[in-house]
C-alpha cells in the first residue's frame, strides 16, 4: 500500500432517495458475499508475519477469511501450501524488479515457484502500483504493458496455471489508468485500490467526478478491463495517529459496511489491507492497517469480520473446495417503511432457502477532526409479503448470536445506527443440504460430494457407509412450533443401502420417522420421499440421524447419497408431541 489519495475539499454527503421495494427483490447468494472477503499479508517480511507465523495463521483460520493476497516469495508459496487445507487460497502478485525497474526475465522463475502450489492459488496479479514510482522511468507505461503482456501470455501457455485468472496491474492514479488504457486482452479482471481514508465506505466521493467513491474506483477498473470482473486487491482503514486514520471503533463499524457496499457495487473480491499491524509506532500509518494489533490481540474489526462471515457463510470445505456455491437464489417480497435517507440494504439467501437481509446506514462514524460520531438509532419497519415462519437479528459488531424478533402481520421493527444489522427470515419451506452441513455425529465413514445439475442445490453428498448401523447426524433448525412434512431427497443406484431417519432435540433420545427406505435401484434415479409429518411444540435446533438399516439383496453396498432434507411447514398444530419434538 502506498499513501496516495489526494486532499480535496470535503463535499457534504448528500442524502440519496432510497427506493422502497414494491415487488419481489432478487436475492444474491449469501456465500458469494462471504467469498468476496479477503485480506492482505506480508508473509516474507522480517516482522510479526515471520516472527509469529504460526499464531498469525491460526488467527487467519479463526477469522473465516478464505482469501489472502501477498507478493511472490518463498514465504508466500510456503504459507499458501500450508493454509490450503484450511480452505484458504492466495492471490499472488507476480512483480519482479531490478533496480526498481520491472524485470520480465524473472516471470518464468515466478511461475516455476507458483506451480507446485497451484491448487492453493486463486489468481496471479500484475505489478503493484508501478505508477507510484517517483520519478517513474521514461517509458514506464510501455515497460508495464510489456511485463503484463508477457505475464498473461506465460500463464495462458502454462498447462498447470492456465485456468488461474490473471489480474491487471494496480495503479495509484486515475492518470495511470488512462495512460495504460484498455488491457482487457492481457488480463482477466480489472484491479483497483479503493482506499477511502477516514471517510465512510458509502461516501459519494470528495473530489472531481466522485473521486474516492467506490463507483469512481469501479470506473477505473472499467477503463482497464471493460466488461471483466473487478477485484479490489487493497482497501480499508488504519488506526494510527498519523494521518487519515480512524478509531478502532469506527474501523469495526466501517469494515462490514465496506465489504457489503463494495460487493453490492459489483466488486468480485475485496482484499482488506492488511491482516496484522506491522509495528507499533503511532506516527507511522503503514503500521496500523491490521485486523490484529502488532501483539496479535484483536481489534474490534477482527471480531466484526469473523462474526459477519460466521453469520453468512453457507459452505463446507471438503478438503478440496468449498461446497455450496451452486444454490440458485430466489426472491423475497418486502418493503421498508420509516427508512432514513441513508438506508442501505442487501438481500442474500442460503442454500436452505433462508433469507439474510443486511440493513445498514451509510452514516459517518468518524469525523475529519478525529472524533467518533454518535449516530442515534432509527427504527425502520420491515414489511414482508412473502409468508415466513420467523425473523431473527444478528449484529456482527456485538457477537455471533441470533436474537428473536417479534413480528406482527408480517411486519417487524429493527433499530439501525451506524452498525451492520443482519435479519434472518425463515421461509415456509426449509431445504437443508447435506453437502453444506458439518455432521454433528458420524460413524466416521468417508463422504464424497459431487456436482450434478439434477440434484437439489446442484450437489449431492454421499455417505459411503460400509456396514449396517453406520450413521451420520445433521443439525437442522426448526424456526417455529407447528407441523412440518419431512421429505428426504436421495439418489438410488445399485450400490446403495437402506436407511432409517430419526430425530431428537440435541442431547435427547431419538425417535424414528416413517419406515425404512431402500435406496437400491438397478439404474440411477433421484427420489424425493415424504417420510412423515412432524409436530413441534417448540422451535429450536433438531438433530436428524440417518442410520444404515441393511441393504437390498441385489445391492453391492451400503452407501447413502442424501441430496436434501426438506421441512415444509403445514400450519400450527395442537396435536400431541410426536417424534423429534421437545
Ligand atoms: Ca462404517
Ligand atoms: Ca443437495
Amino acid at each position: 500500500m502506498t499513501k496516495t489519495l489526494l486532499f480535496c475539499a470535503v463535499a457534504p454527503v448528500l442524502a440519496v432517495a432510497v427506493p422502497v421495494a414494491a415487488a419481489p427483490v432478487a436475492a444474491q447468494r449469501s456465500d458469494r458475499f462471504v467469498d468476496s472477503i479477503g485480506v492482505n499479508t506480508h508473509w516474507s517480511y522480517p516482522n510479526v508475519y515471520s516472527n509469529f507465523a504460526a499464531e498469525v495463521k491460526a488467527k487467519l483460520v479463526e477469522s473465516g477469511i478464505r482469501h489472502v493476497r501477498d507478493g511472490i516469495s518463498s514465504a508466500t508459496t510456503t504459507r499458501a501450501g500450508e493454509l490450503e487445507s484450511a480452505g484458504i487460497k492466495h492471490l499472488i502478485i507476480a512483480d519482479s524488479r531490478l533496480n526498481g525497474i520491472l524485470n520480465p526475465s524473472k516471470i518464468p522463475l515466478i511461475l516455476d515457484s507458483i506451480r507446485p502450489v497451484a491448487s492453493a492459488v486463486s489468481g496471479i496479479e500484475g505489478p503493484n502500483e508501478y505508477d507510484n514510482r517517483y520519478p517513474p522511468e521514461t517509458g514506464w507505461n510501455t515497460n508495464l504493458f510489456n511485463y503484463q503482456s508477457q505475464l498473461f501470455n506465460a500463464v495462458q501457455a502454462d498447462a498447470t496455471l492456465q485456468n488461474l485468472p490473471v489480474i491487471g496491474p494496480s495503479h495509484v492514479s486515475q492518470a495511470a489508468y488512462n495512460t495504460m488504457g484498455d488491457l482487457s486482452a492481457i488480463c482477466d479482471a480489472g484491479n483497483i485500490h479503493p482506499y477511502q481514508t477516514w471517510r465512510h465506505p458509502e461516501t459519494t466521493g470528495w473530489g472531481t467526478g466522485g473521486y474516492g467513491s467506490i463507483a469512481y474506483n469501479i470506473g477505473l477498473a472499467n477503463v482497464q478491463a471493460p466488461g471483466k470482473p473487478v477485484w479490489a486487491t487493497e482497501g480499508g482503514y488504519q488506526t494510527s495517529a498519523a494521518l487519515d486514520y480512524v478509531s478502532e471503533a469506527a474501523e469495526a463499524k466501517y469494515l462490514p459496511r465496506m465489504w457489503a457496499t463494495f460487493f453490492q457495487s459489483g466488486v468480485f473480491r475485496t482484499y482488506k489491507y492488511e491482516f496484522v499491524n506491522q509495528g507499533t509506532t503511532t506516527t507511522d500509518d503503514q503500521m496500523h492497517y491490521g485486523l490484529l494489533r502488532n501483539d496479535r490481540t484483536e481489534k474490534p474489526a477482527f471480531g466484526a469480520t469473523k462474526n459477519l462471515i460466521s453469520a453468512l457463510s453457507d459452505a463446507r470445505f471438503d478438503g478440496t473446495k468449498w461446497r455450496s456455491m451452486l444454490a440458485a437464489p430466489g426472491s423475497l417480497d418486502y418493503s421498508i417503511s420509516g427508512a432514513p435517507s441513508d438506508l442501505k440494504q442487501l438481500l442474500l439467501q442460503k442454500s436452505d432457502g433462508t433469507f439474510y437481509l443486511l440493513l445498514w446506514r451509510g452514516a459517518v462514524s468518524y469525523s475529519s477532526s478525529h472524533t467518533d460520531v454518535t449516530v442515534s438509532p432509527v427504527a425502520v419497519t420491515v414489511n414482508v409479503a412473502t409468508p415466513f415462519l420467523a425473523a431473527q437479528l444478528n449484529r456482527p459488531n456485538n457477537n455471533n448470536t441470533w436474537g428473536a424478533i417479534s413480528t406482527s402481520s408480517g411486519s417487524f421493527s429493527v433499530n439501525l445506527d451506524d452498525r451492520m444489522a443482519i435479519v434472518r427470515i425463515f421461509p415456509t419451506t426449509l431445504n437443508y443440504q447435506p453437502e453444506v452441513l458439518e455432521y454433528v455425529a458420524s460413524s466416521g465413514d468417508a463422504t464424497a460430494t459431487a456436482e450434478e445439475a439434477a440434484m437439489s442445490n446442484g450437489q449431492i453428498r454421499s455417505f459411503n457407509a460400509n456396514a449396517s448401523g453406520d450413521s451420520f447426524t445433521l443439525r437442522l433448525q426448526v424456526p417455529r412450533s407447528g407441523s412440518y412434512q419431512l421429505y428426504v431427497g436421495a439418489k438410488k443406484w445399485n450400490n446403495r443401502g437402506r436407511y432409517q431417519v430419526a430425530s431428537a432435540a440435541p442431547g435427547g433420545s431419538f425417535t424414528n420417522h416413517g419406515s425404512v427406505q431402500d435406496l437400491y435401484a438397478s439404474s440411477a434415479s433421484r427420489v424425493e420421499t415424504l417420510i412423515a409429518t412432524l409436530n413441534y411444540t417448540t422451535a429450536g435446533p433438531r438433530d436428524f440421524r440417518f442410520t444404515v438399516s441393511g441393504k437390498n439383496a441385489s445391492s453391492s453396498g451400503f452407501a447413502l447419497p442424501i441430496d436434501n432434507v426438506k421441512l415444509v411447514y403445514t400450519g400450527t398444530t395442537t396435536a400431541s408431541v410426536s417424534g423429534g419434538s421437545s
